[in-house]
């Protein structure tokens, strides 16, 4: 059981108030998700940086209740390919997710099968994305994406799928450095 409650939520900067649990994800993290895997393993040579992190609201992991997190992924590149989160499928294929863009600009890639979706993603964008669909986000910007997510306790995170197959897509920079081209990958 748990009881109403409130919190705040800055909508510009994305802080929930009182701080919540913080996961971590760093380009380690990355291992075996990145185009460019060589480069990758030079990179953490030289460091490993944390590339986002997830403030997730303590709701119980139980059928009925809903997990309320806000991500907040850097801005930056490994070789052309713009820093993304790892992406999963929910375990729970009943499992739908509601995405709500707070700050700087990014792509969600979606998949389900071979059918794949792009969807950009700035402050005020509401994407809602059904059961079965795997996503995954990439800040395709200079600054630190920022979105809430509300989806399903009981989901559960496939990520081992998105490792072996891919998100079918990628997002990379331009040869001139600025904005991002789509690629099959
Ligand atoms: C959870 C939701 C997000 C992601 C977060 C990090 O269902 O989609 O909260 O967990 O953006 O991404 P990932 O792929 O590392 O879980
Ligand atoms: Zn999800």
């Amino acid at each position: 059981m748990i009881d109403p409650f409130v919190v705040r939520l800055d909508l510009e900067e994305g802080i929930l108030t009182p701080l919540p649990e913080r996961v971590v994800r760093r380009l380690s993290d990355l291992r075996g998700l990145v185009y460019d895997e060589e480069l990758l393993a030079r990179e953490l040579a030289r460091g490993d940086p944390i590339i986002y992190e997830v403030r997730k609201l303590a709701i119980p992991q139980k059928q009925g209740q809903l997990f309320v997190n806000v991500t907040f992924l850097k801005a930056g590149k490994i070789g052309k390919e713009y820093y993304f989160t790892k992406g999963h499928f929910h375990i729970n294929e009943k499992a739908a997710e509601v995405y709500l863009g707070l700050r700087g600009q990014g792509v969600l890639l979606l998949r389900r099968g071979t059918d794949t979706r792009v969807i950009e993603m700035d402050r005020g964008t509401l994407i809602y994305i059904p059961p079965g669909w795997g996503h995954r986000t990439i800040n395709v910007s200079q600054e630190t994406l920022v979105f809430l997510s509300v989806y399903p306790a009981d989901a559960g995170h496939n990520y081992e799928r998105v490792r072996s197959e891919g998100m079918g897509l990628r997002v990379f920079a331009t040869a001139k450095g600025k904005g991002y081209e789509i690629v099959n990958s």
